[in-house]
């Protein structure tokens, strides 16, 4: 084996967004693209000599390549060992379970999450840290300066690796070892759930539905719902990972989901229904013709907590992102629980977990997780709601509607204008921000704006500060609307718009969201003049 010093130049376009580097597969396929990356990665840490690496990812294409460069790689930066998954196939959440686990020194994910695969889709790169939590702003802005500066990686000649079969392979000096990429993670949910209760109801004649996308759920969900649950065979479809997700566009949600969506709101509709994304984190939840928001699952989840064996001895607190609706603060001010609101992407609730401040946390964006690792996690939404479902033995609709009559509801939705002008895009945020002066107070019907800014966070354990991370229209009666450009596309800009408003009178609960935030959507349209700078009439994307 021979250990090569390649020159290289930079690339300047290699600063990690939301979550990690995701580009273009052709960007990443450019000579020494990945190599960069990955090096700037090892350069920004430090003491990893001797230590343990965890590697794979969603399964997409460019996926098993990337994974013998890294390996080699990593063998050339001087780790002592490379867990990696089987067939390169890791869901975001094993992987967290996986680093913490194995007590690994971290772990790099490849994946761009739900944005489209295949030759002509896109790519991610991400680190995540001995926690399991994605490398905090502080580790991807050091990494980000590495790639500026740097002049060379290093690699080793070997052949690939096999990664079809489990089982352990010198690399020069360093061991890679091949996993099994489910067991891990399936042992932590039966330690969480009370799996014979889920296994009685599904042996009774409750049905259901998981769509796992042909992503990187299906062998999880296979494993855990069908074989060790008894779920009938079939109740997981689009079971098989393919690189190319089968062509679809693997977000959970009522576009894209569209076979499970169908399923659901025909009229022999099953009880339960669930999806989750590329890379195994984001969930989606219906019940029988019924769509719960991800905002209110982490409230459902936050007040149901005390029925799911693993989180009987209670909850420390909560947190979801700025942009999630205020459900889950009703129930944490019920429960006497702290509740935090941090910028969005999951890194930022990493010191928080890990100060144990807080047990359950959420996003808008189909994000739920919990303590249990540093990610959010598909899969432990859907056996959580499995779990409350044979507790309560209720309708996913019933529980909602009893969750809203105690804690009153947030109407809520977010409207996504897709792959717009950047340059645009930056002047309708500046736009809104010129408005700052004169917006308190301004009224529109009933609404009347009572503060406006752009968000900015400290966080509570280490103290750094997260300045620019959506621009806040904040109403007197509660409602809110929130402006952000999202920082996981890779072509042009992505406009979001999220808007809530609360309803505390059950006899007002039961509208469809659209109609009920219809006043809300004018307002937003009209402050930000969406149609003027965009050019759109409608969302790309309504959730
Ligand atoms: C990532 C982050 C999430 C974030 C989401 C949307 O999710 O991990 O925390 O909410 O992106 O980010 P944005 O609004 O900036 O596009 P995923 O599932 O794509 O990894």
């Amino acid at each position: 084996m021979s250990l090569h010093h390649i020159p290289t130049t930079p690339f300047a376009d290699q600063r990690p967004g939301t979550s990690g580097l995701r580009k273009k597969v052709s960007v990443f396929q450019q000579p020494h693209y990945l190599a960069n990356f990955v090096q700037s990665i090892f350069n920004a840490l430090p003491d990893y000599q001797g230590q343990t690496l965890v590697l794979g990812g969603d399964g997409r294409y460019y996926n098993k390549t990337a994974i013998q460069i890294i390996i080699k790689m990593a063998a050339a930066n001087g780790f002592g060992r490379v867990l990696v998954a089987q067939n390169g196939i890791l869901s975001t959440p094993a992987a967290s379970a996986v680093i913490r686990k194995y007590s690994a020194f971290g772990g790099i994910i490849l994946s761009a999450s739900h944005n489209p695969a295949g030759k002509d889709g896109d790519f991610g790169i991400k680190y995540n840290m001995a926690s399991g939590s994605p490398a905090p702003e502080a580790i991807t802005e050091a990494v980000f300066s590495q790639t500026k500066t740097i002049r060379e990686y290093q690699i080793v000649d070997h052949a690939d690796i096999d990664l079809s079969v489990q089982g352990q392979t010198l690399v020069g000096d360093m061991q890679v070892e091949v996993i099994d990429s489910v067991s891990d993670y399936a042992a932590l949910m039966a330690d969480l759930f009370d799996f014979a209760a889920i296994k009685k109801l599904l042996a009774s004649d409750f049905r259901f539905c998981f769509d796992a996308m042909h992503a990187v759920t299906g062998p999880y969900a296979q494993v855990i719902l069908e074989q060790e649950l008894g779920a009938p065979q079939g109740s997981v479809i689009n079971a098989v990972p393919l690189a190319d997700f089968g062509g679809g566009h693997p977000d959970p949600n009522l576009t894209y989901a569209e076979d499970l969506v169908e399923k659901l709101f025909a009229d022999d509709a099953p009880d339960f229904g669930a999806a989750s994304d590329g890379d195994g984190d984001r969930n989606m939840i219906l019940g029988k013709q019924f769509f719960v928001t991800p905002s209110d699952s982490l409230a459902v989840l936050t007040a149901n907590a005390h029925l799911i064996k693993g989180y009987q001895a209670g909850l420390t607190g909560v947190a979801r992102s700025m942009p999630t609706s205020q459900a889950a603060d009703k129930v944490a001010q019920k429960l006497g629980i702290n509740c935090f609101e941090t910028p969005t992407g999951w890194k930022f609730f990493g010191t928080l977990l890990d100060a144990n401040q807080v047990t359950l946390c959420g996003e808008e964006s189909f994000g739920t997780g919990s303590n249990h690792v540093r990610e959010k996690d598909g899969l432990w939404a859907v056996l959580f709601w499995l779990n409350i479902l044979a507790v309560r033995q209720q309708s996913v609709a019933d529980i909602l509607r009893q969750h809203w009559a105690e804690f009153g509801r947030h109407f809520y939705t977010r409207h996504d204008y897709a792959n717009i002008d950047k340059k645009q895009a930056d002047i309708l945020m500046q736009g809104l921000k010129d408005q700052f002066a004169r917006l308190p107070l301004h009224r529109w019907g009933d609404f009347e704006i009572q503060h406006c800014d752009d968000f900015s966070y400290t966080d509570p354990i280490d103290h750094s500060i997260s300045r620019e991370q959506g621009i806040r229209l904040l109403f007197s009666n509660g409602a809110r609307i929130i402006y952000r450009q999202s920082g996981t596309g890779t072509e042009g800009a992505t406009l979001r718009v999220y808007i809530e408003n609360y309803e505390p009178d059950v006899s007002k609960q039961q509208q469809d969201s659209q109609q009920a935030l219809a006043p809300l959507i004018a307002v937003a349209q009209d402050v930000a003049k969406i149609r003027e700078l965009t050019g759109r009439e409608q969302p790309t994307v309504i959730t």
